[in-house]
């Protein structure tokens, strides 16, 4: 399977997010990605390629032109305001109740109101290569989406940073472009055919379900830890189908706490059901790697050989796959269980590697 990779996520380089007001150590860093392409170089059989550009055309097909013009503008603007700070990350929200019975709405000019005014949350934060990296990002996806599109039956795109937290008009969840929507808004374009969307990461895809809530072209289903108990908090419970003429094409399977593989598998082939009866050939997955029983931020039990089911039991629905990475913290697995994924995907063996090689990024691509 073709791999699409880029070093340019390591522009995306930070030391900690905030949680709850406190500092932590920054959970989505870049030895994530470089983990998972030393495991596909490893292994042999995941050529990779870097992506091609593709403009913001793409991009503001799914986003606001503002969001696009913010997350440019942002460093250079927080390094003009607040010149001693190592990242941007906002001091107040747009909340719902500050808008409530009034149709107001003005993008504040000051950094530190612009950045609450576009985003969810405060683990986020925007630092020098954030753009260029997010950018490079949806790059990736549009490339994979590309590859599939000229007849290769499935493509990696090692998307860094995620995307399916990024809803129309706002970033957060460590996600800036949401590149799986950005993709299969390409895809129903280029194909003329109905694409649907799978989203196995752990947290609810907030973003990816408010892009395609009423459009009918574009089916969304995600599997995720329940939102009465995790992040995002605010979306994924079953009782959200879609409106208008987009009502029944957005699926939520909500999971509790210590879901195992086998409940795992489970929702899967539920899920699977109800993509099967979906038309089209082409399937986006937005694929994490957090529902692993190790992840420090997730709470589910998955284990590395589920993987390889998982991307097996996905490919036997006979579409055209676009695979894109989302999420997934536990560093020192996250090659080897990408790489029972991507094997189960292609319906090859997995036999796990000793110690899959770890480099930093080369000039390889
Ligand atoms: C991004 B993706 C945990 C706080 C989590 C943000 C999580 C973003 C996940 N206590 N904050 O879906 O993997
Ligand atoms: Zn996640």
């Amino acid at each position: 399977m073709r791999v699409v990779y880029t070093p340019q996520h390591l522009a995306h380089d930070i030391a900690s997010e905030t949680i709850m007001g406190l500092p932590v150590p920054a959970n989505e860093v870049a030895e994530r990605a470089e983990r998972i392409r030393a495991a596909l170089e490893a292994d042999g059989g995941f050529p990779l390629q870097g992506p091609e550009a593709h403009g913001a055309e793409p991009i503001t097909a799914v986003h606001d032109p503002g969001l696009l013009r913010f997350l440019a503008e942002a460093w250079p603007q927080a390094r003009r305001e607040a010149i001693d700070r190592p990242a941007l990350i906002p001091e107040g929200f747009a909340a719902r109740g500050y808008f409530q019975e009034m149709a107001i709405a003005h993008e504040p000019k000051a950094i530190s109101g612009r950045a609450g005014y576009w985003a969810l949350d405060t683990s986020t934060p925007i630092v020098a290569g954030t753009y260029a990296a997010a950018r490079a990002a949806v790059d990736v996806a549009l490339t994979a989406a590309d590859l599939v599109l000229g007849g290769e039956r499935a493509a990696y795109g090692l998307c860094r940073p995620p995307g399916h937290h990024a809803s129309r008009s706002m970033y957060g969840g460590y996600c800036f472009f949401n590149n799986a929507a950005i993709a299969a808004d390409w895809l129903t374009k280029r194909s003329g055919e109905r694409v649907a969307i799978l989203d196995v990461d752990f947290h609810h895809g907030n973003g990816t379900q408010q892009i395609f809530w009423r459009r009918d072209d574009v089916l969304y289903v995600s599997i995720h830890g329940d939102p009465d108990r995790v992040y995002p908090y605010f979306s994924g419970w079953t009782d959200e189908r879609g409106e208008g003429s987009g009502t029944g094409t957005n699926v939520n399977v909500p999971l509790p706490a210590g879901t195992s593989d086998d409940e795992y598998l489970a929702a899967l082939d539920r899920s699977l059901d109800a993509i099967a009866h979906f038309p089209g050939s082409l399937l986006v997955v937005s694929l994490g790697f957090d529902t692993y029983a190790l992840d420090p931020i997730s709470d589910f039990a998955v284990t590395t050989p589920a993987y390889h089911e998982i991307g097996r039991r996905v490919a036997a629905l006979g579409r055209r796959l676009v695979i894109l990475q989302e999420g997934g913290y536990h560093r020192p697995s996250l090659g080897e269980n990408a790489r029972a994924w991507l094997r189960g995907a292609e319906d090859r063996e997995f036999d796990p590697l000793p110690a899959a090689g770890f480099t930093p990024a080369g000039t390889k691509v």
